[in-house]
């Protein structure tokens, strides 16, 4: 189960979170919070949906494209995942690439041994070496990988739930933590039409509806929440002048409630700002990637032109 970007996900954090968040003239929870436990089955049942084309379209390419990008980054490297892998992608990667070592980083220690030790059995003789940091900030490798030179590996675009500025900071720490000489395999999402990017953000059986309104609910469940749940809508709109999907929560109707030790109200129509998901074309990747210290080296697409893996360099 992925857990992407569930970083800093304390109590406190969570109900400051909520206070100030609700407090602002537009209403905003940061999209990290969405992965609870609940949150995290959600996001996998949208993996799955016939309209979420991100994830089994990143499989396709890193299939099809492998032995290319293990040509390019060569054997005895240590790769370096940002998140803890647990889906398709990781054994692809790695069953290509004939790794020195495999290096997840996750926030959560539970979380990173379970994946870890399913990830191990696939590959007896591999090191596989988990570190449980907040790999928002740079932390160290472990010893044991030595001076294997490093690849990283970012999936499933999501860079794209930070702002443009928290991106480049992510990658430029990414720089620091892997070093020089260092790669990056990063997949990013494509900037495409409304139709298909909004269904992708509001499938027909209502997944997406839910990973959104489970906010709600869990503020009711964490934070001593009163909120009425039917009194909110899922919304997702493409944003095209800033080139990502937004989620919202909107009043169906005049609504009030206690959270967090404070009383808020919200007129029908008011809405909370729960996600950003930005999509790059191949240039704006490019800029992306020059911005915050790394060299483009290759990217594919699928057929379609959907969804793009980019290996980058230092
Ligand atoms: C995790 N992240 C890349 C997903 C995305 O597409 O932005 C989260 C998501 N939100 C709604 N559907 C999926």
């Amino acid at each position: 189960m992925a857990r992407p970007l569930a970083v800093h996900d304390q109590h406190d954090d969570f109900a400051d979170a909520v206070r100030t968040g609700l407090a602002q003239p537009q209403k905003v929870i940061p999209a990290r919070f969405f992965y609870d436990h609940a949150g995290s089955e959600l996001f996998e049942a949208i993996t799955d949906l016939p309209e979420y084309y991100p994830t089994r379209t990143e499989v396709g390419i890193l299939s099809a494209r492998a032995a290319e990008i293990a040509e390019l980054v060569g054997p005895g490297r240590a790769v370096i995942e940002f998140g803890s892998g647990s889906s398709a992608k990781t054994p692809l990667l790695l069953r290509a690439i004939a790794p020195a070592a495999y290096v997840p980083v996750d926030i959560s220690a539970e979380f990173l041994q379970q994946s870890a030790a399913a990830l191990a059995t696939g590959f007896p003789g591999l090191p596989v070496l988990p570190v449980a940091a907040d790999f928002t900030q740079p932390f160290r490798m472990p010893a044991a990988i030595g001076n294997a030179p490093r690849l990283g590996f970012f999936p499933g675009s999501t860079l794209g739930n930070l702002a443009p500025f928290a991106a480049t900071d992510l990658l430029r720490s990414f720089a620091a933590t892997l070093g020089d000489a260092s790669w990056l395999l990063i997949g990013l999402d494509i900037a495409k039409d409304r139709e298909t990017l909004e269904a992708a953000y509001d499938d027909a059986q209502g997944v997406t509806a839910a990973f959104n309104l489970n906010l709600l609910h869990r503020i009711n469940r964490e934070l001593g929440g009163t909120i009425a749940i039917e009194d909110f809508a899922h919304r997702a709109v493409w944003n095209a002048d800033l080139g990502r999907i937004e989620m919202h929560l909107v009043a169906r109707r005049d609504t009030a409630f206690d959270a967090a030790g404070q009383h808020f109200t919200l007129p029908e129509g008011e809405h909370i700002h729960t996600e950003n998901s930005y999509k790059w074309t191949r240039l704006e990747a490019r800029l992306l990637a020059r911005s915050s210290g790394w060299l483009p080296v290759a990217d594919w697409t699928d057929a379609d032109g959907r969804f793009a893996l980019h290996l980058w360099r230092r």
